[in-house]
């Protein structure tokens, strides 16, 4: 199998902690979607990342897509995200307001980063780190006192809070606050101390 994006991305960095854990190999295309746009054009014609080719020559796009076929792959017994029931209601619930506060934090990063600096608008960044920080604050509401979300074992809403934390922190800084965000905080040092989240990371975009 064949990945494409890179660590920053936060999508497709969920796509990769989820690998790590289900014990799945795959190569790599790190392609940047400022720098290697036409790269990306070549497996996801909507240019973006990340997108998983199969060994079966097929390519999924969307991290939520992916996560769904690697979970069918690894059975119900070792999937990520449960398959139904309360469980799997809360798990979404929580994992979508992480992919809002991503989202919102990718706008806000992407204003700053691809507008010359007198074309971007101050009030649209503020209105995108504000949406950030109120889906924050859902995760926060949803995060467990201790331990995983769903108990014993590392499960989906586990790795996507931890990664949207992580990447916010880096590309808003001003957005994540460990005062305001505490239980939220102590889960990412949680996962952060995982192997499986260790195998992929953001050191090499820090400067
Ligand atoms: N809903 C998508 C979001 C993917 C996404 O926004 N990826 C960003 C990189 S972090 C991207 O490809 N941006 C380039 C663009 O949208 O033009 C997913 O979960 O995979």
């Amino acid at each position: 199998m064949i990945l494409v994006g890179r660590d920053l991305s936060p999508f497709t960095r969920r796509v990769l902690v989820s690998m790590a854990l289900l014990d799945v190999s795959c190569e790599r295309r790190e392609f940047s979607t400022t720098d290697d746009f036409q790269d990306i054009l070549g497996f996801n014609p909507a240019g973006r990342v990340p997108a998983l080719r199969t060994d079966d020559g097929e390519t999924l796009v969307d991290s939520s897509a992916i996560l769904d076929y690697l979970d069918e792959q690894a059975g119900d017994d070792r999937a990520l995200l449960p398959k139904r029931g309360e469980d799997r209601r809360r798990s979404l619930q929580s994992i979508s307001q992480a992919l809002s506060a991503t989202e919102k934090a990718v706008s806000s990063f992407y204003e700053r980063r691809m507008k010359a600096e007198d074309k971007r608008d101050p009030k649209w960044v503020e209105r995108c780190e504000n949406q950030s920080r109120g889906a924050l604050q859902e995760v926060e509401r949803s995060a467990p006192a201790e331990g995983w979300f769903l108990g014993d074992k590392i499960s989906q809403a586990d790795i996507t809070a931890a990664v949207a934390y992580d990447f916010i922190g880096f590309v808003c800084p001003g957005v994540t606050d460990d005062t305001k965000y505490p239980k939220l905080a102590a889960w990412r040092d949680r996962m952060a101390a995982e192997p499986a989240f260790q195998a992929s990371n953001l050191d090499k975009y820090r400067s």
